[in-house]
């Protein structure tokens, strides 16, 4: 089997995706995702000027020598643009090679290790009655695990904090990205509080999880800890931003609230220390933003002999596409922790029709061979690309700060 044809394709249902395609002669195909939120025609671009026309005549069940030839043959590595390029062609990859072996990718990845993958939903609110119930809609929906996000009194714009009833969506249309004021202060004065009022509400039935966005130092990060341990939360997400990954160093000194990191990582370099030093508890790389499957298994490999688990980074401007790669991931790996599972729009499902199912708070990718995702291409074309920004944060007095 050769490959024959690769394409990359930039649509808006709602919001943007970037979709590879690869053709074989044997009339199978595979499906990849390449967004990057906020910046996706230049993966397209990257992909179309300087990938795909490397592909032709190559054989697609060679994922990794694929890979390695275009990690170490471009040179230059690393980086969002090139891994998340590398990832679309990678999840493709696995895709078509299922597909060819008449198999679900779940069984391509070590088989089933579970019978189902426990996700979390998000219930967001700008006050904490409204907080309450939104966490009561998901819990009726059958999940066991919420993140609870809402906006402090005395903060402008609480990231993370939906727009509707069930979906979430930070990125905005327009030339330029919308501008948000952000307070520590105030932040840290009302996030124990908000615990409190939740578990107060809910008791200790459920899974609480909170993202704080990169918003903190590693010393404040170490201050909320301490404060949210009575509360028990599932895990404390992105506390501070992770370039200096000694950094983690000082959090974990100082508290035992599990920490989850690296939704926005692209390689197994961004968290090496953090894992061999055993810094957190949960990895949130991605397989469309990290180099694909092939490169996250690498990852979660290495997290597992360090007694940490995987808890993939699924927000809404992931497609369903890979989406349904972590499913895979999910149900095969052993150290699997928890998946983020971030409702799509009706408009995007519509472009993407898809095998994995969700009931009462788990998903199952389903059996179909390969990813078990379509995309309706003339329906794709109906929804033309719309350039959307995710938001900067400023602090009152005019400083940038971390989104
Ligand atoms: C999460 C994330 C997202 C990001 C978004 C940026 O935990 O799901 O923080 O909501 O903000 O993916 O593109
Ligand atoms: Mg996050």
């Amino acid at each position: 089997m050769r490959i024959v044809n690769a394409a990359v394709s930039v649509c808006s249902p709602g919001r943007a995706f970037v979709t590879v395609r690869i053709d074989t002669d044997a009339g199978i195909s595979g499906l990849g995702d390449a967004t990057l939120n906020g910046r996706e025609l230049a993966v397209a671009s990257y992909l179309s000027e300087h990938v795909l026309p490397l592909l032709e005549g190559r054989d697609p069940m060679a994922t990794e020598a694929l890979w390695q030839y275009l990690y170490r043959g471009a040179y230059w590595r690393r980086g969002p643009v090139t891994m998340a390029a590398i990832g679309a062609i990678d999840i493709a990859l696995w895709d078509l090679k299922a597909k060819a072996l008449d198999v679900p990718l779940y069984q391509l990845l070590g088989g089933a290790s579970r019978e189902k993958v426990r996700v979390y939903g998000h219930a967001s609110a700008g006050d904490l009655d409204t907080l309450c119930e939104a966490v009561a809609r998901y819990r009726d929906m059958g999940y066991e695990a919420i993140r609870i996000q809402c906006t402090p009194p005395g903060v402008e714009h609480g990231y993370g904090v939906g727009k509707g009833d069930l979906y979430y969506e930070p990125a905005t249309p327009g030339p330029r990205p919308a501008e948000e004021t952000w307070s520590t202060a105030h932040y840290l004065d009302f996030a124990p509080r908000m615990f409190a009022h939740v578990r107060d509400a809910f008791g200790w039935e459920l899974h609480l999880l909170h993202d704080a966005h990169h918003r903190l130092t590693p010393q404040e990060a170490a201050w909320l800890g301490q404060r949210l341990e009575p509360h028990r939360p599932f895990w404390l997400e992105d506390v501070a931003p992770a370039e200096l990954q000694e950094g983690y160093r000082l959090i974990r000194r100082h508290t035992t609230v599990p920490l989850a990191l690296g939704e926005v990582f692209n390689s197994i370099y961004d968290c090496r220390l953090l894992l061999t030093e055993q810094l957190i508890d949960y990895i949130r790389a991605t397989p469309s933003h990290c180099g694909g499957l092939s490169h996250l298994l690498k990852i979660a490999h290495l997290a597992e002999v360090h007694h940490i688990r995987t808890g993939c980074h699924g927000p809404t401007d992931v497609s369903p596409v890979a989406m349904a790669a972590m499913f895979h991931f999910d149900l095969a790996i052993h150290n699997f922790g928890i998946q983020e599972f971030m409702r799509h729009t009706e408009a995007t499902n519509a472009v993407f029709p898809h095998a994995y199912r969700f009931e009462d708070g788990f998903v199952h990718p389903g059996d179909v061979a390969g990813l078990g995702v379509d995309y309706d291409e003339d329906l794709a074309r109906q929804h033309p690309y719309t350039p959307a920004y995710l938001p900067v944060a400023y602090l009152d007095d005019g400083t940038v700060h971390n989104w």
